[in-house]
């Protein structure tokens, strides 16, 4: 890696409401274990995220829980953060997109497109609902999709063909505030963007996103060949950043206008709060590798309209190089959903298990070339064979056995044999394939290239057998649990990226807390490391608890064990 530094971001989630965990899985959570990677190998990198406070969801959510839009809001944003400490997401900066710093810079994207006659203004025609006495943009309107004939879809895309459009394409629209049908069509004025005269532009960017997934490049090439509209990005409505121009009092603009521009005013933020310099991410292109995480539904608006808000600016901005994209999470084989309530959200899962259990299931059930279907009996079977089975009896064995027979001191070993150099050799190869996994975002892969290095050391303790080598030759036993005990360390610390709370507790039992957020370049040192008088504690407890059959009873009692 040959950056000076690393911008991360995930996208933002909507401050509509708590998020459920297939939000989770395809956004913040793979961000932050790439982020903690980065961290740990002593890369220079900000995390970014923020609440994506605007939009007609937050105006009806807080209308539904009778708040004023600020006081919703306020109170989500805190809600919501509260829940990715309990993930232990490690932002370095968890914003807002309703921030001061966002307006400013929403209002200066707008002020540059338009020198560089990239707005338009033009008269339009909104639906207006004559019972509820108000504009319906976007959500506040449902009606049938023009194209695939979905009942449910919403005035700016639909949910069942995923087109983007505008209310007025909708059949038989309906308030979504009142249900009413009494709508009238309205002119109002509004700023476009002009897409059709960017698209040359974006097309030639990414045309130079190497990096992209594939599933981020094919999105962004079919709806490059599909031929872009120009879209309008104000609404008449009052939550929003205002737009700043004469005859456009009482509008602002549309929110997945000023959401990705968020990234940049979080990044503001992050900057007035530690000091930090937000312009070396941001308009050093060179230097800067940016990540963006997301799922599928979101990459359209990172291939093209974020793309072409920055490129049509006519100023240098850093734009992303790497957008690792997700399919669904799926409960059951069926739709994980907000609205409809159904699947597991990510506040109720903290109070069935812990952090890590979640962590660890979700990246390595990470949906990257497919969907991936949630099930209780499922993540059972992968927390009680990999986290308990593996790790946590590698722990319990390893420091209950030489806590007996060495006194909670690690023995000064005898001699390296071969059953060593085996043992290096497959370790240094599994932690090549993990660093290149996480490199690379493939998470699934890294997660079983971590799990590999568990079993590694678990069969190297089952072939060398140091409790019954131990009563024969004392000085070889020692050789084994030297490095078996080295290994420990190894691990603790290469498996805190995804499971930072048990190897805290890890590092605790082994008195290596100084070794937290680092990582680990040579095994060969590491498993060589001299005894040093190091000391350590047995644990009292087993590591990680099993998840009990009954307990996978009541949860699907619970939540359902069937799809939607
Ligand atoms: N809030 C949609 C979502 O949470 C939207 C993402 C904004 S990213 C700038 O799925
Ligand atoms: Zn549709």
């Amino acid at each position: 890696m040959s950056y000076k530094r690393h911008l991360v971001t995930s996208a933002l989630p909507y401050i509509n409401g708590v998020k459920h965990l297939g939000n989770l899985v395809g956004s913040m959570l793979p961000a932050d274990v790439y982020a903690r990677f980065l961290r740990q190998k002593g890369e220079e990198v900000i995390y970014i995220c923020a609440t994506d406070d605007h939009g007609t969801p937050a105006e009806i959510a807080a209308h539904k829980a009778g708040l004023s839009v600020k006081e919703f809001c306020d109170q989500s944003h805190e809600t919501q953060k509260e829940i990715y400490e309990g993930f232990a997401l490690k932002f370095d900066h968890f914003g807002r997109t309703s921030s001061q710093q966002n307006a400013a810079l929403t209002q200066h994207f707008c002020a540059k497109l338009k020198e560089e006659g990239f707005i338009e203004e033009k008269s339009d025609q909104q639906l207006y609902s004559i019972d509820d006495e108000r504009y319906l943009p976007d959500r506040y309107v449902e009606g049938t999709c023009p194209h695939c004939g979905f009942e449910g879809a919403r005035g700016d895309e639909c949910e069942g063909c995923g087109k983007q459009m505008e209310p007025t394409e909708l059949l038989n629209p309906r308030s979504s505030i009142s249900g009413s049908t009494n709508i009238e069509v309205r002119e109002t004025r509004h700023l476009y963007i002009k897409l059709s005269e960017l698209d040359g532009r974006v097309r030639d960017w990414l045309d130079t996103r190497h990096d992209f997934s594939s599933l981020a490049r094919a999105i962004g090439y079919k709806w490059l060949d599909e031929g872009l509209h120009d879209r309008c990005i104000t609404r008449d409505l009052k939550w929003g950043v205002s737009v700043d121009q004469p005859g456009y009092e009482g509008k602002v603009f549309y929110v997945w206008f000023d959401a990705p521009i968020g990234y940049i005013g979080a990044t503001q933020e992050w900057a007035e709060k530690t000091g930090g310099d937000w312009e070396s991410f941001w308009k050093k292109p060179e230097e800067v590798y940016y990540t963006q995480f997301m799922a599928k539904d979101n990459v359209s608006f990172h291939t093209i309209n974020f793309p072409a808000t920055q490129l049509g600016s006519g100023e240098t901005w850093k734009t992303v190089d790497n957008i690792k994209a997700f399919n669904w999470l799926t409960y059951y084989g069926g739709k994980f959903s907000t609205s409809r309530n159904h699947g597991i959200f990510t506040d109720k899962a903290l109070e069935l298990l812990p952090a890590d259990y979640w962590r660890y299931y979700l990246m390595a059930r990470a949906p990257e070339s497919d969907d991936s279907s949630f099930t209780w009996a499922d993540m059972q079977g992968v927390i009680n064979k990999d986290l308990a089975d593996v790790l946590g009896n590698y722990v319990n064995r390893l420091l209950k056995f030489t806590a007996k027979k060495f006194d909670g001191k690690v023995p000064e070993a005898g001699t390296w044999s071969a059953a060593e150099d085996k043992f290096l050799t497959e370790t240094s190869a599994l932690l090549a394939d993990y660093n290149k996994h996480l490199a690379n975002c493939e998470f699934r892969k890294a997660m079983s290239a971590l799990r590999a290095l568990w079993v590694a050391g678990n069969q190297y303790l089952a072939e060398q057998e140091p409790w019954s080598v131990f009563k024969e030759d004392e000085a070889r036993a020692a050789t084994i649990l030297r490095t078996a005990f080295n290994f420990l360390s190894v691990i603790a610390r290469l498996s805190e990226v995804v499971i930072p709370f048990t190897t805290e507790k890890l590092q605790a039992l082994i008195h290596e807390q100084d070794k937290q957020g680092t990582w680990v370049t040579d095994m060969e040192a590491e498993l060589k490391r001299e005894a040093e008088d190091r000391t350590f504690e047995a644990p009292s407890d087993v590591l990680i608890q099993k998840i009990e059959d009954e307990q996978i009873a009541e949860f699907e009692g619970t939540f359902g064990s069937e799809a939607a």
